[in-house]
Order: structure tokens, then C-alpha cells, then sequence
């Protein structure tokens, strides 16, 4: 029994060794569909609370954490998303955010939107007008080609009904089902808790996607405080961490979590997090906007490289050397002007000769470190720039 004197508990199997717990005022509803025990209660600070196989899936309190950023990270990275997917969110919450020509919810549990209706029908499950709801996600994208512009996986744990949304043949009829260039955002778990998860979940995405990344928002109501977003794009050199349009004054005015700056920085992972990420995220980010060490010798660096020195060597150190020349030659008249008067000083002479030889070698180096500058500094920082908002 999840509500003991009064306050509810959190399952722990998937979280081990700690526990959410909120006062409870009143239970509204509890019983078990064909999928999943359902508990609904008026909590003493966080509104009404919906619970599935006793997990917190939304609190009214702090549910737009999570809902607005599932449904606003992808909706502002596509330029004209027209037809949306929701799988899972039978609750309502997403649904009520894509201001799109079509939204498609396939929530396998009935009971979930129908509890839903009853008792967050002023809160999250505002959007239930004309829902088409389908038996089973997973059966249900299966049959469908180039369909969406974006797919919203808003589901619960992988352990119980869920399972099949965090597979890699998932994946693959999912983006069957999407448009070029159409972007899916699943709910992408906790990286305090379940790390390797990720990395398995992130590694089939690499597989099946040509871009790729991780987001992340904060929640006080799911576990460690903490829930992710796999974002991934079948457009290749998809930057999914730059929005690419801003929320028209009136959204962004009943937005309470989503803004642009909210989105770039939901991309900004600690460092223990980044290494995973880094490694299967796709374009991969340039090394100065991440925490992971910079890769010293990659085929894009020497290319870069390759660049540099093509575009630098005639041009620079060209110009430089004869900068060199011009003031070696300086030098040379300057003594020779001279001559009468210091003609027993020969060190002179070499002297000068030498530095304008140093010139010559200042010239290369100067050369060296434009094609340096070009190659290994300035690009990277231009391709930083671009996964930068401004
Ligand atoms: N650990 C809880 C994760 C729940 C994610 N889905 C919530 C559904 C809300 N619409």
C-alpha cells in the first residue's frame, strides 16, 4: 500500500535505497487497469498527483517542468513542425502544448486519459476535445511513412508497460514514421540514477539517427530531482540545442519553464554526464563548448588543419615574409648608411644580417601559428558560435 499514515511513497525499484514521499489530503482514486495500478490524491502542497504502478508521474505543482520542456525542446528546434505524435502522455499534459496543424496521442492505457479527465480536468487534461487514441504505440507506428514532424515519446519508467519505448526497434519505426528533418524527444531518465540506461539508450539512437543529443530539466516530484530528453533529429548536422524560432509573446507568456535561454541551457550537462553523452552525441560538439578532453589528433582536425594551412601559407605567411623582407632590407640600408662610420665593426654588419634573418624565421613562425589560429582555434570557435545562442 503506497499511502501509509497519511503520505505517500514512492516505489524504489528503480532507485534504490531512497524514496519521494508527499503528505496526502485525500485519495481521489486507486485501482488497476488492464496494464497498471492508477492512485490519484490531493496532495497538502503539490495539487493533485497522479501515480501509475506507484510511481509520481505529475504533481500539478511542478508537472510543467517536465511537460512543457518534453514538448517545447523539439517543437522550437524544427522550423514548421505541422503534424505532431504524442505516444504515451495519456494524461493530457503534453498534448495541450503543440500548437500544430495535427496532434496524434496513442496512449496504450484508456484508463490513465479517462482518470485523467475526471480529476486534472482544470490542470493538465485540458486538451482531450478530439483525441484519437490508439491500442498500442509501438503496433500503431509500425504502419506509418514519413508522417511526423515530430514524435514526443512521453512515457513512464522502463520497468512495466513501457518497456518496448525505450528499445532500439522502437526507434526504428519511429523514424520510419517521421519526415526528413522531423525531430523526436523521448523522456530520457534521470543521470543520477540511470546512466548506463542512457548510454544504451543514446548508443541505439546513434545507430538509427543522424542527430543526436541530450537535454535535461529539473523536477522536485521525480526522483533525484532530475528527468532527461533523448533528442534526436533524421536530419544530419541537426544543432537540436539552438532554437531555431522564439515562442510568439503570448506562448512564452503562459510558459513557466520554457524560454530560449531555458532550452540552450538544458543542453549544458555536468561533466560525468557530458563524457557519455559526448560520446554518441551527433554533429559532436566542438571541444571548447564541452567538458571532455580535447581529441588531439581526429580526422576533422587534421582536415581542419589541412584547411588552415591551404587558406594560411600563401596568404600569410606570404604577406608576412615580406613584411620580413621589407624590414631585414631596412636593416641592411641602415648599415650600409652607416658603413663609413662603424666600417671596423663587422659585428655589426652580422648582426644585422641576423636579425634580419630573424625576421625571416618570426615570419615563418608567425606563418605557422596563422595556419594554427585557422586550423585548430578560429573554426572550432566558429562552429562553437553556432551551437551558441546569443
Ligand atoms: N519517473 C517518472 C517518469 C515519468 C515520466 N512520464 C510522466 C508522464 C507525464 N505526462
Amino acid at each position: 500500500m503506497a499511502v501509509r499514515d497519511n503520505w505517500f511513497t514512492e516505489n524504489e525499484v528503480m532507485w534504490p535505497g531512497q524514496a519521494m514521499s508527499l503528505k496526502v489530503e485525500e485519495v481521489l482514486f486507486e485501482g488497476r487497469s488492464k496494464f497498471q495500478d492508477i492512485l490519484v490524491f490531493r496532495s497538502s502542497t503539490y495539487g493533485t498527483v497522479l501515480v501509475l504502478d506507484g510511481v509520481i508521474q505529475l504533481t500539478e505543482r511542478d508537472e510543467h517542468a517536465y511537460q512543457e520542456m518534453i514538448a517545447q525542446l523539439p517543437l522550437h528546434s524544427h522550423p514548421n513542425p505541422q503534424s505532431v505524435l504524442i505516444v504515451g502522455g495519456g494524461d493530457g499534459g503534453v498534448c495541450r502544448h503543440p500548437d500544430v496543424a495535427s496532434v496524434t496521442m496513442c496512449e496504450i492505457d484508456e484508463l490513465v486519459c479517462d482518470v485523467a479527465k475526471k480529476y486534472l480536468s482544470h490542470s493538465t487534461a485540458t486538451a482531450f476535445d478530439d483525441p484519437r487514441v490508439h491500442a498500442d504505440a509501438a503496433e500503431y507506428v509500425k504502419d506509418k511513412c514519413d508522417a511526423y514532424d515530430l514524435v514526443i515519446v512521453d512515457s513512464s519508467d522502463p520497468i512495466g508497460p513501457a518497456e518496448t519505448l525505450f528499445t532500439s526497434s522502437f526507434y526504428s519505426c519511429l523514424r520510419k514514421a517521421m519526415r526528413p528533418g522531423a525531430i523526436m524527444c523521448n523522456q530520457g531518465e534521470c543521470i543520477w540514477l540511470h546512466l548506463p540506461l542512457i548510454a544504451d539508450c543514446l548508443r541505439s539512437c546513434h545507430e538509427i539517427f543522424p542527430s543526436v543529443d541530450y537535454a535535461y530539466t529539473t523536477i522536485p516530484t521525480y526522483p533525484s530531482g532530475q528527468i532527461g530528453f533523448l533528442l534526436c533529429s533524421t536530419a544530419a548536422g541537426a544543432v537540436l540545442r539552438r532554437p531555431l524560432r522564439e515562442p510568439t509573446p503570448e506562448m512564452q507568456a503562459q510558459l513557466k519553464y520554457y524560454s530560449p535561454a531555458a532550452h540552450a541551457a538544458a543542453f549544458i550537462l555536468p561533466r560525468f554526464a557530458e563524457e557519455t553523452v559526448a560520446a554518441v552525441r551527433k554533429p559532436p560538439m566542438p571541444y571548447a563548448c564541452t567538458s571532455g578532453a580535447p581529441p588531439l589528433l581526429t580526422r576533422s582536425s587534421l582536415a581542419l588543419a589541412a584547411v588552415g594551412a591551404y587558406v594560411n601559407v600563401p596568404l600569410v605567411t606570404t604577406a608576412r615574409a615580406a613584411l620580413c623582407k621589407q624590414m631585414g632590407a631596412l636593416f641592411l640600408t641602415q648599415w650600409r648608411a652607416h658603413r663609413h662610420v662603424c666600417e671596423n665593426f663587422s659585428p655589426w654588419r652580422n648582426a644585422t644580417e641576423c636579425t634580419g634573418m630573424r625576421f625571416y624565421h618570426w615570419g615563418a613562425l608567425a606563418g605557422f601559428i596563422g595556419l594554427l589560429d585557422a586550423g585548430f582555434y578560429q573554426r572550432p570557435r566558429q562552429a562553437a558560435a553556432d551551437f551558441t545562442i546569443t
